[in-house]
This record gives structure tokens, sequence and C-alpha cells, in this order.
């Protein structure tokens, strides 16, 4: 079980190639989630975290989310090029595909902090049922951390093997039964809680039941997500802040500037 091997400090598992090894590729599709340690180096890690906390600093009071879960900021790649940086790592998109198995395109990134001492956890739910998307094959988040995320700062638990429960309604991210009350299975499903280091990054799909932790710590919880949809993604007319500006119909697909693919496929990558 790839999610139970020991994180030690600085070790990564992406190859010299820039791609993960066969079974985290196996592992995330099997089970709908998979960490991949070590997808910054030092350097990197150091250089993000700085940006990140000057722009949660000057962009705070923009959060999208208001009932305290965490601070929210959308799109951030749009107006900080360091951070643009980060989202549009080519090594990051192209291990994303590996995963996948098809082309990607990038639906929005986010910055999703759990300031210090906030006791409220982001409740089960899934993210692909928030999103106006139609015609797609399954998403998947890059979900990375800027600093050390153990279980007591607010790192994800999954619910392995939901990637295939599709047809949910949106579910409420601040209510703990709600996903339950929906799909009374998944309760007795096992959960897996993945602590994660800094640089260390989890991917998962868009139908994987998931949800994190409080933070408890001194110490606020740094988490920069790039969310990557199938490059055929078409708009579903439905409302959503990122498509709700652009003046989209229906089928319309989400491509162009707004939705980039800024790298290109890795020969190793065998798409089915
Ligand atoms: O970081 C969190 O608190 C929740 C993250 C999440 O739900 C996601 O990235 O889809």
């Amino acid at each position: 079980m790839t999610w139970m091997t020991t994180g030690q400090s600085g070790s990564s598992d992406v190859g010299a190639d820039g791609q993960v090894p066969d079974e985290l590729v196996a592992a995330y599709r099997e089970h709908g989630f998979v960490r991949v340690r070590g997808v910054l180096g030092a350097d990197q890690v150091e250089r993000f975290r700085t940006s990140a906390e000057a722009y949660l600093t000057a962009h705070r009071a923009e959060s999208l989310e208001k009932q305290g879960a965490f601070t929210q900021l959308v799109n951030v790649w749009q107006r900080d090029d360091s951070l643009r940086a980060l989202t549009f790592d080519s090594r990051l998109g192209r291990i994303a595909e590996q995963l996948a198995g098809f082309p990607l395109r990038l639906w929005h990134d986010q910055m999703l902090v759990k300031e210090p001492h906030n006791d409220v956890a982001t409740e089960f739910h899934q993210d692909r049922p928030y999103w106006p998307h139609a015609g797609d094959r399954l998403p998947l988040s890059a979900w990375i951390a800027l600093v050390d995320v153990p279980p007591e700062r607010g790192c994800m638990t999954f619910l392995p093997g939901t990637q295939d429960r599709t047809g949910l309604r949106p579910q409420d991210l601040h209510h703990e039964e709600d996903l339950f009350g929906l799909d009374p299975s998944l309760r007795w499903i096992p959960r897996i809680t993945v602590p994660l280091r800094a640089g260390d990054c989890t991917f998962h799909s868009g139908y994987t039941g998931h949800m994190a932790l409080p933070n408890r710590t001194d110490l606020a919880r740094l988490a920069h997500v790039i969310i990557y949809m199938d490059e055929a993604t078409t708009y579903s007319g439905t409302e959503h802040i990122v498509t709700d500006p652009l003046g989209l119909a229906a089928g319309d697909r989400l491509d162009g500037d707004t939705f980039p693919r800024p790298w290109s496929t890795s020969p190793g990558t065998k798409f089915y």
C-alpha cells in the first residue's frame, strides 16, 4: 500500500525523467488518490512559501470561504508571477497527466490556508460536483504542502476507491454528515490520513471523498492546490465563480488562455 511508505525528509518519488513509478500510477487509479513525495526541492519550497505568505498577507480579506474552514484564494496564478511558476510547473502537469492517463489543462488553482489554531475541519466532500463541467473524464487536484503538514496541522484524509461514486449532488464541506447522508455506505470505508512534508503533495481525483483536519498548531497550514481537468472539458452552464464572468454558453470548450496547458506531454507518458 503505497500510502503507507514512511516519509523521510528530502526523499522524492519523482525520477530523473520527471515521472513517478508505475506503482504510484496504479495506486492512484485503484484508490483515487496518491502521495507523491518531494515534488518540490528545498529551494523551491522556500521560494514558494515566501511568495504564498506575502500573497496571503495582501489578499486574505478576499477569501471566498467565509465560514472559517480555511482562507481560499482562487486563481492566484493570474495575479502573482512567482505562484504562477508553481501552478504552471511542467513537472507537476506531466505527473498529473501520467496519473490521469489523458491530456489535461488547468481548471483553476487556489491557495488553501488553515490559520494557526483554526479548530475547524474541512468536512468530507467530493470536488467534481461543485464544478460546471461536462463531457470530461476524471479531473484531479495536486495539493502541495508548502510547510510540513502533519495531522495536527490539517492534512487530508481520503476515502479510498470512491472515485467511481459519480452522480451525487454537491456536498456541504461545513457539514460532517452531508456526504454520508447522501451515501451511507461511505461511512464504513477505511479512512486514510496522509501527512505531508513541505514539498510533498497528494493527487486526488475529483470524485474521491476527502476532508482535512483542523490546524491545532502555532503555524499556518499553507497548501497550494492545482486543479487539472480533461483537456476536452466543456462548460455545463451552471454557476461557478471562475466561469461566471466569462460569458460562456453551455457546450463551450473550457480552453484558451483562461484554462491553459502550459506544459507539453512528457515523451514517457502513455495515454489510453
Ligand atoms: O485543504 C483543505 O482544507 C481542503 C482541500 C480540498 O478539499 C481540496 O483540495 O479539494
